[in-house]
């Protein structure tokens, strides 16, 4: 192993670089290099600065999250820290990249920071769950105030270097390709002056003099953290930073790390972070497989899915030709792509230049003739087979062989629908979730017939428009509705059994769910596919609309709305629902709360764990990828997956069979084996 640290000087400047690909993660052999040049540097009478960089594509992007949850090693980067930047000597450091975590401490523990214009700097450590733990949380707001700080701390999303330097978080924005030379000039600026310490800054003040900033920003943010430890444990490091001593607030904040830490939502946000990653590559496709190029898309249907997918193409400024039937209907859809980019100029997430480019890049159409020359093609009509086959059959007479056609299915067989063609290895699910244009998921479901580049293709182009992707093999619902299935019919079969509809939102809602099916059901509105005829009852659905309780349109579903679209427990539904079970002859009984939850979340893993054994997903952690990107698991719990393991199998076990549900050999088999879906 290489030493990933070595120094040069330029005249009486020693410049210490470090050289630890892919993204100079700060592990223990970066930390001892750091803290011996630097110490040699500092011992040097020669030397009257110090510049810190790095190679590769970025400053330190943070600590190495290998090495956690493993026994630490020394030197710790604290301590590294503390010792460089008490010098009197000037040190410097030199950002581009992403000067992230460690990386961004370490920055904050140098005297000065120079940036190039494209670099980025945060503190994303509540996005694994734990806060800075190298005094990030006590330097930043000394630095630049608390009501600065607050943002970068708690929502950890990096700042570009121009909003830095606003900030007083970097000092100067050097040449885009003069990083090093600029560095040391202004190191050499700096030498023979007294050194500022961004630990004896008073910007922090702010928040004494204002202290109700931190339940302001608390309160700003409740929806996006409910339920996150992080979050709050960063606020009060923030706030300690006004209230202590520097030593004192160091402190304060190794406890709240310490306790992250060794918490479970670190450990299952640091499990997604490199699920994440791996669902990324697929085992048996070579890494080296040639990728077919994607310049020119082709959508059928502008529709909601329609809409939405072109969307995602045309915001990373590839060409979309979108193709309807009627012109109506092509109007109607490509008018609400223009409506949805002015919504999001509105809210000020983009300029009116990039959706005049955005659009500019819409080709509609009604003419199949114009997806000749394109690369893929993807259809998101009518989710009925026979009708997909057809347009399948048309596309495969039209479109340049080696263009890849794609269906966006949520369920149907994608090898039935390749056989309409005379490429099956040209085809693939690429299914989006509804709106397409938001939702991080994408399912590249594998026909047995898709050729390995036509899969390596969609992955990256999948990373090209922001999705986050797993593979998923041909079974009705894919991984993610497969695995929704049997909680609604648990959902369905509890309320009939007397469990309040409202306990089961709730105990989704109280899990970290962003809401329950019935919310979901008033939100989308319970009249969709409802046939319409109120003298027809045959559901508790059709009773419910017999009533004109549509949903939250109409001011009830499920539940009663005011004109917040508060939702208050209806007894007429209650009525409704209790009717029907008598008719269906159920008895009603109290159910708890801990039935309820065992219920609709035991038989989900019990799903994951059949789709595992079926090879219908690669590995477990992409089930995880799937439902927190999907569906909104809480990310907190790591995913179904993963939080299967934390609770422990045989607990999963013992509950459906307390429940009378089915245990499936692979989840009774590693149950039995003491062993967890991730290793
Ligand atoms: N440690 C270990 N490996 C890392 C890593 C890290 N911090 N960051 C990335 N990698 C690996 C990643 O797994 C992948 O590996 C490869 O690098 C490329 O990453 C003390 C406690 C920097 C913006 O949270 O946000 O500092 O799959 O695919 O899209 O207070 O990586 O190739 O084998 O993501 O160009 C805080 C996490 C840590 C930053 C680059 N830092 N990383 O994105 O590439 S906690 C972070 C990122 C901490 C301190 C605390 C991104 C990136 P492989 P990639 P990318």
């Amino acid at each position: 192993m290489t030493d990933p640290i070595s120094s040069h000087r330029d005249g009486e400047v020693l410049v210490v670089v470090s050289n630890n690909p892919p993204v100079n993660a700060l592990g223990q052999a970066v930390r001892a290099g750091l803290q011996r040049e630097i110490a040699a540097g500092l011992a040097d009478d020669a030397v009257k600065a110090i510049v810190i960089r790095c190679d590769g594509r970025t400053f330190f992007a943070g600590a190495d999250i290998t090495e956690f949850g493993k026994p630490p090693q020394g030197p710790s980067l604290p301590e590294t820290l503390d010792a460089m930047e008490a010098s009197d000597k000037p040190v410097v450091a030199a950002i581009h990249g992403t000067a992230l975590g460690g990386g961004c401490e370490v920055a904050l523990a140098c005297h000065y920071r120079v940036a190039v214009p494209s670099a980025k700097l945060g503190l994303p450590e509540v996005k694994l769950g734990l806060i800075p733990g190298a005094a990030g949380t006590q330097r930043m707001p000394r630095l630049v105030g608390a009501e600065a700080a607050l943002p970068l701390v708690v929502g950890g999303d990096p700042i570009s270097a121009k909003k830095a330097e606003s900030i007083g978080l970097v000092d100067a924005i050097v040449s885009e390709d003069n990083l090093e030379a600029d560095a040391v000039a202004f190191a050499r600026s700096k030498i023979d002056q007294p050194v500022p310490r961004a630990s004896e800054g008073t910007k922090n003040e702010d928040g004494v003099r204002n202290p109700a900033i931190f339940d302001d920003f608390r309160r700003s943010q409740a929806r996006k953290i409910r339920g996150f430890d992080a979050p709050n444990a960063a606020i009060e490091a923030v706030k300690a930073a006004g209230e202590l001593p520097y030593a004192e607030g160091v402190k304060k904040e190794r406890e709240l790390f310490m306790k992250l830490m060794t918490g479970t939502q670190s450990a299952a946000m640091r499990h997604y972070f490199f699920a994440e990653r791996a669902a990324n590559k697929i085992d048996d496709v070579p890494a080296d497989t040639p990728l077919i190029p994607i310049n020119k898309v082709g959508i059928i249907g502008a529709g909601t899915m329609g809409g939405g997918i072109a969307m995602n193409f045309l915001s990373a400024g590839i060409a979309v030709t979108i193709l309807e039937m009627q012109q109506d209907a092509l109007d109607r859809g490509t008018k609400t792509m223009r409506r949805n980019y002015e919504n999001t100029a509105k809210r000020g997430r983009m300029t009116d230049e990039a959706v005049e480019k955005a659009m500019g890049l819409l080709s509609p159409t009604l003419n199949y003739d114009e997806l000749a020359d394109c690369d893929l093609v993807i259809e998101a009509v009518y989710e009925n087979m026979d009708v997909k086959k057809q347009v399948f059959a048309k596309l495969d007479e039209v479109v340049k062989q080696g263009a890849i056609l794609a269906s966006n299915t949520s369920y149907l067989n994608i090898d039935e629908i390749a056989t309409a063609t005379k490429r099956p290895g040209y085809v693939l699910g690429l299914h989006f979730f509804s709106p397409a244009n938001v939702m991080k998921l994408l399912e590249i479901v594998r026909g047995k017939e898709t050729r390995d580049d036509v899969l390596a293709t969609c992955m990256k182009l999948a990373k090209t428009i922001g999705k986050v992707a797993a593979v998923s093999g041909v079974c009705p619902g894919f991984i993610g509705n497969r695995m929704l299935s049997p909680r609604q019919q648990q959902a369905n079969a509890l309320i009939m059994e007397g469990a309040n509809y409202w306990d089961i939102d709730d105990v989704l809602l109280e899990f970290g769910f962003p809401m329950g099916p019935f919310q979901m059901g008033d939100l989308a509105g319970t009249d969709i596919g409802w046939h319409r005829d109120p003298s027809r009852i045959e559901t508790i659905r059709d009773a419910l609309c017999a009533r004109g309780r549509f949903g939250q349109k109409a001011g009830k579903g499920y539940y009663d709305y005011d004109e917040a679209r508060n939702r208050t427990p209806s007894d007429e539904t209650k009525q409704i629902i209790a009717d029907f079970a008598a008719k269906e002859g159920k008895p009603q009984r109290e159910i708890s709360k801990d039935e309820i939850r065992e219920r609709l979340l035991y038989p989900m893993v019990n799903e994951g764990a059949k789709i595992l054994d079926e090879k219908m997903a690669q590995r477990a952690s992409d089930i995880d990828v799937v439902w927190i990107n999907g569906y909104g698991w809480p990310l907190y719990t790591g995913g179904p997956m993963f939080w299967a393991d934390t609770i422990g199998l045989k607990t999963v076990v013992e509950g459906l069979e307390k429940h009378d549900l089915p245990v499936s050999d692979l989840l009774r088999r590693k149950a039995d084996a003491g062993e967890k879906f991730n290793r």
